[in-house]
């Protein structure tokens, strides 16, 4: 059987849709053991946050790509910015940010999920720490969100991912709410805007790649349609961008994007 990578958009927390997503695609079994093989799964990412079970989202995905290594298949996920906010909150949970709120209720109300904070440990993090915020798979470029904020932290994926990961080790809480503030840009690459066709280029010139896949903005969301009508990714901007975030959080089934050859 030919190699395959799939890909799967942000689950926020919603740990029982993601068994059923991999368990359709063949990639895990009722014990949740991979079951891919030598096929690659990439999660675009936000874990976290709406959904109650976010941490074990982590810990399947963490046990999937350790069993996946040993069959000689590849699991990983990209930096979501919901990851950068659990993170946040577990480093600078009881501190004030600029707005002079702790930052573990500015979490809070952003939807994050107290028992996963409870249940958080210093290897989650460590885990967290080393993804990376943009990635490669053959012709397509892999980055969370629908944003040209990566330009910001630098101009080719190496550069980009090494300054997400000292923004990680900083100690310092402002540069975490200039990074997560950044992530409020939506929709950068929508053809209802002029400028859209132009910054997807311009992002694919940059970093290399034919097609842009990304979640960050539910496809129910973005095109207003119903959550559970959402099977498969929207694929638009003249089919250089692909958004596979179904909209799990919003009562949608998900899904899985298979990359074509
Ligand atoms: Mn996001």
């Amino acid at each position: 059987m030919a190699m395959s990578t799939f890909i799967i958009g942000d689950l926020h927390g919603y740990h029982e849709k993601y068994i059923h997503l991999l368990r359709e695609a063949s990639l895990c079994d009722r014990d949740l053991n991979w079951t891919g093989g030598q096929n690659h799964l990439w999660l675009i990412d936000d874990f976290f946050d709406r959904g109650v079970s976010g941490l074990q989202c982590v810990d399947m995905t963490i046990n999937l790509q350790d069993q996946a290594k040993s069959a000689g298949g590849y699991v990983q996920s990209l930096l979501g910015n919901h990851e950068l906010m659990i993170l946040c909150a577990y480093r600078f949970g009881n501190e004030k940010n600029s707005e002079g709120t702790k930052v573990v209720d500015t979490w809070l109300n952003w939807g994050g999920i107290a028992q996963d904070l409870e249940n958080f440990t210093p290897e989650h993090a460590s885990w967290i720490e080393a993804l990376p915020a943009m990635a490669r798979v053959r012709q397509a470029l892999l980055l969370h969100a629908d944003s040209t904020l990566y330009i910001n932290f630098g101009t080719t994926i190496e550069t980009v991912n090494t300054a997400f990961h000292a923004l990680m080790a900083n100690r310092e809480l402002l540069p975490w709410e200039l990074a997560l503030s950044a992530f409020a840009e939506h929709m950068a690459f929508s053809e209802l805007e002029m400028t859209g066709k132009q910054r997807a280029r311009q992002i694919l010139g940059l970093y290399g790649g034919d097609v842009l896949i990304h979640g960050h903005t539910p496809i129910p969301y973005a095109r207003r349609t119903d959550p559970t009508s959402v099977t498969g990714p929207w694929i638009y901007c003249d089919d250089t961008c692909i958004n596979v975030d179904g909209g799990i959080y919003m009562g949608g089934p998900g899904f899985v994007y298979e990359l074509p050859d």
